[in-house]
């Protein structure tokens, strides 16, 4: 099973993919993580990456995509994946019809965890208070949805054009929403 797992900072993207992993039996990849790593690490691109995520935005196109090809790349897939956080814009979009076309590993379902912004907002002002995340701060925080509706939204249009879309309310207890999506596998 090989799942696109979209929606807004906060919508609990992270915490359901990681459910899904467990229960499917398949590879979480979080392109949110992977920055993070390289950041911790002091890599290059972690070097790079860091102060576009502290303000909230977006990382280049180019580097998200040659780290998620060589994810992509690794044994572990074989047995399908959720992708987390990818894609973020139009342009991934199309980048990663391309890409997995060419790797031969079509998509079975696209979903959306559709969350109301006060619920956002709240969960990443908890999520400041108990982890401190860079950019989790009130300013980071407003940027990354103002980032979203602007760049991502279109994402979500791209894949309901094309009748691949399926929406979950992503409010409810966490066992609640993972029970919608597993619905739809
Ligand atoms: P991400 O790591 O993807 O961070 P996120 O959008 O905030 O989602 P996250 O997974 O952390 O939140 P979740 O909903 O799980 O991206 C971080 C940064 O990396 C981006 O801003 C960007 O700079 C960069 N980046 C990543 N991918 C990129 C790409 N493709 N291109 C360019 N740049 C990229 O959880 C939030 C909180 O809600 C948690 O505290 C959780 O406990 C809580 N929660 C979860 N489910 C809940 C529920 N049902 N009820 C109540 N609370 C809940």
């Amino acid at each position: 099973m090989r799942i696109v797992l979209l929606g807004a900072p906060g919508s609990g993207k992270g915490t359901q993919a990681a459910l899904l992993k467990a229960r499917l039996n398949i590879a979480h990849i979080s392109t949110g993580e992977l920055l993070r790593a390289a950041v911790a690490a002091g890599t290059p691109l972690g070097l790079q990456a860091r102060a576009v995520m502290e303000k909230g935005n977006l990382v280049s196109d180019e580097v998200v995509l040659g780290m998620l090809e060589e994810r992509l790349g690794l044994p572990d897939v074989a047995s399908g994946f959720i992708l987390d956080g990818y894609p973020r814009n139009e342009a991934q979009a199309l980048a990663l019809d391309g890409l997995l076309k060419r790797m031969q590993l079509p998509l079975d379902l696209v979903v959306q965890l559709d969350v109301p912004e006060a619920s956002l907002l709240a969960r990443l002002a908890g999520r400041a208070k108990a982890e401190g995340r860079a950019d989790d701060s009130p300013e980071a925080v407003a940027n990354r949805l103002h980032v979203y509706q602007q760049q991502t939204a279109p994402v979500l249009e791209y894949y309901a054009r094309a009748g691949r879309l399926h929406r979950v309310a992503g409010e409810g207890s966490v066992d609640e929403i993972l029970g919608r999506i597993l619905a739809l596998t």
